[in-house]
């Protein structure tokens, strides 16, 4: 039995679509939703102690934080070739870019925070949105700068790549995606992919955002 606790197109779209490159379909998908009780109901609370998204149970036991999922699928399914496991040559790169990944998810659950959850009277703050908004710009340069192929890493896709598709779905509502060619054509050769389409069809369209784009709100 395999069920994923899961909110589309959040961070645990990387578990949903790891697996649908690896043909795995998970027999259950509880979806939930950011700010409502079921995120500190018993069913959640239960397997991922933070109430946070993803959880993932499979092979009898349960696990959450999408970097260390993603690591238990490719360890225990080495056969796609999706992990970089000890002594290869790009370990420690891979390493880096599952753990950066969520350095920079972090700002954008930030922006994420302060653009669409507060509720009235809390209004986000400018400061707080244009510094973390200049800091997750500063890792879509540094992501830039360490692109040196299709992929993240030279010999091929693999499940760091998994990590950032949620992310630079994610960013371009919050900073303008011009100065990155390489992260532009990056994004859409992971769009590309057969697992990736069929990951966002299970998916349908995405309802977090309302607008393109959110720019540093003007302190009144
Ligand atoms: N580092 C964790 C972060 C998990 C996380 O914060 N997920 C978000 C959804 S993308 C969440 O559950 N948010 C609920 C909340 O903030 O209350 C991971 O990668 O799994």
């Amino acid at each position: 039995m395999i069920r994923l606790h899961h909110i589309p197109w959040g961070r645990s779209f990387r578990i949903l679509w790891l697996m649908t490159e690896m043909g795995i379909t998970p027999d259950e998908i509880i979806r939930y939703q950011i700010g409502t009780p079921q995120m500190r109901g018993a069913g959640l609370m239960g397997v991922s102690p933070a109430g946070r998204i993803p959880a993932l149970e499979i092979d009898g036991i349960t696990i959450f934080e999408s970097g260390a999922i993603l690591q238990y699928l490719c360890e225990t399914r080495p056969q796609h070739g999706f992990g970089r496991p000890p002594g290869h040559a790009e370990r420690v790169r891979y390493l880096e870019f599952v753990s950066f990944a969520e350095t920079q998810a972090s700002l954008i659950e930030q922006l994420n925070l302060n653009h669409l959850f507060l509720r009235p009277p809390a209004r986000p703050s400018a400061t707080v949105v244009k510094l973390n908004t200049l800091r997750l710009a500063d890792t879509l340069r540094a992501l830039e700068g360490m692109m040196v192929g299709d992929y993240l890493l030279p010999s091929g896709f693999s499940a760091a790549d998994a990590m950032f598709g949620f992310n630079l779905f994610a960013a371009p509502y919050y900073v303008r995606m011009d100065p990155y060619p390489k992260l532009l054509a990056y994004w859409a050769r992971l769009k590309a992919r057969e697992g990736f389409k069929t990951t966002a069809a299970i998916e349908g369209p995405q309802t977090f955002y309302a607008q393109d784009f959110y720019p540093v709100p003007v302190d009144g």
